[in-house]
């Protein structure tokens, strides 16, 4: 853990960039509280209460503007360290005289990316897990990213790998013993109880794993692709969707080239829906620069919105029916244009909006089925997910290695893995509970 007077000070505007009605300064640091003394001339408020102050240039004795200073003493703040929130009316000149203001003070400077949070875990405030909750905090956009995000940020997920790590730091414990004290008495059953642990967690991390990704998901949007053949009336389709005018709708085939997107919100789960060029075989550069793309995109798609083109019903374009799937949703454009509708398919015309609701209804369930929000808290990013696959494969090397030693490696490294998820990584803890759990000292 770092040395907190060796930190210097640091400061920067907390909220948003551009006119607001006020804006808000965070300073954090052994200095923050000289910092403030240095701008508003009067001793420090009282810790937790916002107060009013002047705040002045240093030098020049300037008025900056008359806000509010908060003051949190260090290590109930934020960061752990002392923290000063200044509130002042959020025009661009004011922000800009305090930050000069701040700069030129000693010890101060402009804080980099992400170092208040960085303190703040440095100073063991929140884990790294609790940090990266914060972070998809800002970033969410819906209702259920921002229900995720919240549980991460009050350490739920935290919670579930430090269990599962404490639970094998106590395995590994036990093991320990057994290796260094079998001649003495130690209970016979120590060897199944610790098989029995460890295929407990085994079995929950792996269940915790098979989860479609829905964390996963969830965090970044669920990325829909409309695919089919030219002039289908994709475009069509991801303009009434999205309630606007995106794409260039036209009766030439191959007018969309390049993939156009849209970030839409189905039921409060974030959905990302992409419009693409109409498959076919083409010899135009461009266009067939398109179709790679369109056919990329479905490859990547979560969902695909396959759509054919109901003007030449029953025709069914054969480049679009090799993309279907089981992650496919087919739709018949066109319907008014249809004397019967003969097939299963759904019927939607993008022109006179019939058969949308059915659609609508139809996404928002493909929707929460794939990035719905569990029960307990889900993964939310490739670095857990790849740190859960390495820990497993060191838990199931476990029952098969030759030697106690190398049993004992396989469970520290699985419990190392653990540690990375959640920022705790320290092998000393492991000998703290062997020597605090079996009194070798006896
Ligand atoms: N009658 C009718 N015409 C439609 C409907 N939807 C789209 N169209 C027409 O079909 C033509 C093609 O529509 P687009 O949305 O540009 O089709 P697209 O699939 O994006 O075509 P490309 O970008 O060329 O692949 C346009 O003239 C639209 O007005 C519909 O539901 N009914
Ligand atoms: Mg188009």
């Amino acid at each position: 853990m770092n040395n907190l007077s060796d930190e210097q000070t640091i400061f920067a505007l907390a909220s948003g960039v551009g006119k607001a009605g006020i804006a808000v300064f965070r300073i954090s640091g052994p200095s923050a509280t000289d910092a403030l003394r240095a701008l508003s001339k009067k001793e420090l408020p009282e810790p937790r209460r916002a107060t009013r102050v002047q705040l002045l240039e240093p030098k020049t004795k300037d008025i900056l503007d008359y806000g509010l200073a908060v003051y949190f003493p260090g290590p109930a703040s934020f960061t752990g360290e002392d923290v000063i929130e200044l509130h002042v009316h959020g025009g661009r000149a004011v922000i800009a005289g305090i930050t000069d203001a701040l700069v030129k003070l000693d010890d101060v400077r402009l804080a980099e990316a992400g170092e208040f949070t960085r303190r703040a875990f440095e100073n063991g405030k929140l884990d790294l897990t609790a940090a990266e909750g914060l972070a998809d905090l800002v970033n969410s956009e819906t209702a259920a990213q921002r229900q995720q995000a919240q549980r991460q940020l009050q350490g739920d997920l935290g919670l579930i790998y430090d269990d599962w790590r404490d639970r094998l730091l106590k395995a590994i414990a036990l093991f320990e013993a057994e290796i260094d004290f079998s001649d003495e008495d130690l209970p016979l059953d120590l060897h199944e109880q610790v098989a029995e642990q460890i295929g407990e967690i085994t079995n929950e991390i792996s269940a915790h794993l098979d989860d479609s990704g829905h964390g996963q998901i969830l965090r970044h949007g669920l990325y829909i692709t409309i695919i089919g053949p030219p002039n289908a009336g994709k475009s069509s389709l991801l303009n009434r969707l999205s309630q606007r005018d995106v794409a260039i709708v036209s009766e030439t085939a191959g007018t969309t080239r390049d993939v156009i997107e849209v970030h839409l919100e189905l039921e409060g789960y974030p959905v990302i829906i992409a419009d693409t060029a109409g498959l076919r075989d083409v010899h135009d550069e461009i266009e067939s620069e398109g179709v790679r793309r369109a056919e990329e995109r479905a490859h990547q798609a979560d969902l695909k919105l396959a759509v054919f083109d109901g003007a030449k019903w029953p025709d069914k374009d054969p480049h679009t029916r090799a993309l279907i799937d089981d992650s496919a949703l087919v739709v018949v454009n066109k319907s008014d244009l249809l004397d019967k509708i003969d097939f299963d398919y759904l019927a939607i015309s993008a022109e006179t909006g019939d058969g949308f609701d059915i659609l609508l209804e139809r996404l928002k369930k493909e929707v929460e089925e794939r990035c719905h929000l569990s029960a307990s808290p889900a993964l939310t990013r490739t670095r857990h997910r790849s740190a859960l696959e390495n820990c497993l494969e060191n838990l199931k090397r476990f029952p098969d290695a030759p030697e106690s030693e190398l049993k004992a490696e396989d469970l520290r490294l699985a419990a190392r893995a653990l540690g990375r998820i959640t920022g705790r990584v320290d092998v000393e803890e492991i000998l703290d509970i062997i020597f605090k759990e079996f009194c070798i000292g006896k």
